[in-house]
Parts: C-alpha cells; sequence; structure tokens
C-alpha cells in the first residue's frame, strides 16, 4: 500500500511552486487541495495545524510543512511512493 499524498498549495506560492517541481520531476501521483479555490482545505489545514502555512504536504493523514523537508523526504522515499500513470 503506497502512502497517501495530498499537498495543500496556491499557485502564486514560490514555495509551493518548488515542491510542485519536485513532484512533477519525480512524476509522483499527488492530490492537490488549492486552499484558496476550494476554501475547505484551507480551513482544514488551520483546524489539524493551527497555520495556513503553504506548502504543506500530508502524508497519510500527517502534515508536513517546509518545502526543503518535503523535497528531501519525497526523495528519500521516492521508491516506495505510487507515480503518476
Ligand atoms: N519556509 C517555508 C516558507 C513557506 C511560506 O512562507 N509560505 C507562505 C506562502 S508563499 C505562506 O503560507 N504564508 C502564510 C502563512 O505562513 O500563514 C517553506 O519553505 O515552506
Amino acid at each position: 500500500m503506497f502512502p497517501k499524498l495530498e499537498l495543500y498549495y496556491f499557485d502564486a506560492c514560490p514555495f509551493c511552486q518548488i515542491v510542485l517541481r519536485e513532484v512533477k520531476a519525480l512524476n509522483l501521483k499527488v492530490t492537490y487541495n488549492h486552499i484558496y479555490k476550494e476554501p475547505q482545505h484551507h480551513e482544514k489545514l488551520y483546524k489539524d495545524t493551527g497555520r495556513g502555512t503553504t506548502p504543506c504536504l500530508y502524508i497519510d493523514g500527517k502534515p508536513m510543512f517546509e518545502s526543503a523537508d518535503i523535497i528531501e523526504w519525497l526523495n528519500d522515499n521516492k521508491e516506495k511512493l505510487e507515480k503518476e500513470s
């Protein structure tokens, strides 16, 4: 079973763009939760973490902040992650 990845992001966030680029480069399957196009995602992020900071990657429901940490985790775990078909 692959870990479920959900990225909370918005387009104009430069740190999100760095993570999005890495997700594409690694060809990973990720659910994209845009926090402004779909405000329920912003609300959930705040409810779960007390912050609205993006990017935030949920890994099996556990939030991880910090673009550099997210990118490091993706690379460390890429062999175990589901690829985009
Ligand atoms: N050091 C963080 C910076 C993240 C950051 O500053 N994100 C901005 C958007 S570009 C943000 O969410 N600011 C609003 C907030 O922190 O509530 C990272 O690299 O992920």
